[in-house]
């Protein structure tokens, strides 16, 4: 692909960017003001894949998981008004996950600007507060600049979703337009006496725990991080994309001993992951000191008493510190700490054994990861979207890989299943996907079961049919005692609904069922929903509200 589109309409010059960065697949749902873009794609060498949604936010969530899974900026096309609307709590979500998205929006036409066209909405304002960027190419000249520009800043660490929009007329019209040469992208080294600082903090910490967050993981350092963790021999809590880079079963790997690594160490590193309300807000119930790592500067806790920070690029910054670290004089052994951890997440992983072959019935969701887990490859992709449907799982199912697990990230939007499981499929085309999906959250994107059986792509999709909005109905009758608008219907059949569009399923009420089930929904080429319904009165075993 030439970096000159030259002679072309505005749809032309958005291709030659996006064949730039790499991007090959367009998530969208049709609308005029944005056919250019279509036409592009389809006309160009080689063509892009456009995959064609029921909703704007699947378009948006499909685009971020890509983003995710490729580390490749995502794209979504989304038309004027509603279509960029219809996409807001996806951006948001992407925004907050620190996910480079590129959207592009149509926009009512220039020349009638002001005038009442069908969908005039000016969207940049609306869109500020959650990207990077948020603009409007408003000429045709403009729109191979801007976007240039846009997905630069898009990939840019911190990461995040832009947003930019062009008038219907000017993406319709004709020009010639260069791209502007390529730009290398500056790569921002880490300060190394600030690296020396903390590799002495930690030569004399006893107890230290480092948490690997999804950064580590977009920023591309997973491997520098295991290496890291290999030589200092430090225990590991993982979260998010964190998740899978020491892979499960790793003596270092103590997510199942978070609550005592919390309680007792004297030291935590957070690397990529912000110091929020999944990690205590950064107060350890042990007065822990806190060493912050982060891929840019503006993403250093605020709120926290730092011992030390250090940003950059993160593959640097854990080398860097390795070597730091290496030439310390180390004061203290990690191994009598990491084993006593090891033994509390052994003792845990031997009190879940009952939870997850659990006879009873109704059917115990710990049941279903008891089955389910015995049956993932290393490089399943796990992708969760509900409430304590999907907290079990975050307890149960540990990645065999980096970059095998898709949770919704500190925005918590539910909806992201389908949009997420097409991503998937359509990134690891060899792997096992699998949509884990409270009944709850289902209702929010299984229309796009549709887009799965258009697609041709088959994904095991397991809905933990509580009936009920299992994560509210449990914390509202502890607050008050009852419970209200939290009730769904057990009866729903997800999987007549799977059938209904083209693939296939099977409801589940008994433990033995779930096992068989899932074997058939691996062994189907279709997207298959195994729909089990599940004891209401479980709750999960929350110690965070995240307020
Ligand atoms: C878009 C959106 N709306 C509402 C919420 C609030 N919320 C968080 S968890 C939850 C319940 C989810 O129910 P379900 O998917 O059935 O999972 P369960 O907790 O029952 O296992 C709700 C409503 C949210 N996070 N996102
Ligand atoms: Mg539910």
């Amino acid at each position: 692909m030439s970096d000159v589109p030259g002679e072309g309409h505005g749809g032309d010059h958005a291709r030659a960017v996006f064949a730039r960065y790499g991007i090959d697949t367009m998530w969208t749902l049709s609308g005029a003001h944005v056919f250019p873009l279509y036409d592009a794609a389809v006309r160009g060498e080689p063509a892009m894949r456009i995959v064609d949604v029921r909703h704007e936010q699947t378009a948006v969530f499909g685009a971020e998981a890509t983003a995710k899974l490729t580390r490749t900026p995502g794209l979504a096309v989304l038309t004027a008004g509603p279509g960029v609307t219809n996409g807001v709590s996806a951006i948001a979500q992407a925004y907050f996950s620190g996910v480079p998205l590129l959207v592009v929006g149509g926009r009512a036409p220039r020349y009638r600007w002001g005038t009442g066209a069908l969908q005039e909405l000016d969207h940049p304002p609306i869109l500020a507060t959650i990207t990077k960027q948020a603009t409007t190419a408003f000429t045709i000249s403009e729109v191979a600049g801007v976007l240039d520009h846009a997905v630069q800043v898009a990939a840019t660490p911190h990461r995040g979703p832009v947003f930019v929009d062009v008038p219907m007329d000017e993406l319709f019209g004709q020009a010639e337009v260069d791209l502007p040469p390529p730009n290398t992208p500056s790569i921002v080294e880490p300060d190394p006496d600030g690296l020396t600082r903390i590799a002495a903090r930690l030569a004399t910490a006893e107890r230290p725990v480092l948490v690997l967050g999804s950064d580590v993981w977009m920023d591309g350092a997973d491997d520098a991080a295991a290496r890291f963790v290999v030589e200092s021999r430090i225990p590991v809590v993982a979260n998010g994309m964190g998740r899978g880079i020491l892979p499960r079963g790793h003596p270092l790997l103590v997510n199942r001993a978070r609550s005592a690594a919390f309680q007792r160490a004297d030291l935590v590193i957070a690397a990529g992951t912000p110091l929020d309300f999944r990690l205590g807000y950064g107060a350890f119930p042990g007065g822990a000191d806190v060493v912050h790592l982060a891929d840019s500067w503006d993403q250093i806790a605020g709120h926290v008493q730092l011992t030390a920070a250090a940003a950059g690029h993160l593959t640097a910054l854990f080398d860097g510190l390795l070597a730091a670290y290496t030439a310390e004089l180390r004061r203290t052994s990690p191994d009598d700490w990491a084993a006593e951890l090891r033994r509390h997440a052994d003792a845990a992983a031997e009190r879940d054994a009952a939870l997850l072959a659990a006879e009873s019935d109704p059917i115990h969701p710990a049941r279903i990861y008891g089955e389910l887990v015995r049956l993932l490859a290393d490089d399943a992709v796990v992708i969760g979207d509900g409430g304590d449907f999907v907290s079990w799982a975050g307890k149960f199912v540990e990645p065999g890989r980096p970059g095998c697990w898709l949770d919704p990230g500190p925005f918590g939007c539910l909806g992201a299943g389908a949009g997420a499981a097409a991503a998937a499929r359509l990134a690891r085309p060899s792997s096992q996907v699998v949509l884990l999906y409270g009944d709850g959250a289902a209702g929010m994107s299984l229309m796009d079961v549709d887009t799965l059986v258009r697609h041709r792509l088959p994904v095991v999709i397991v809905v933990g049919n509580n009936g009920a909005w299992g994560l509210e109905k449990h914390p509202m009758r502890f607050l008050y005692g009852y419970d209200v608008a939290a009730d769904l219907r057990r009866e729903t059949r997800y999987d007549a609904i799977a059938e209904a569009l083209g693939g296939a399923g099977e409801t589940v009420t008994r433990p033995a069922e779930v096992g068989p089930a899932l074997r058939r929904a691996f062994a189907a080429d279709v997207p298959y929903l195994v729909n089990v319904v599940c004891d209401p009165e479980i709750a999960y075993p929350r110690s965070t509200t995240g307020v």
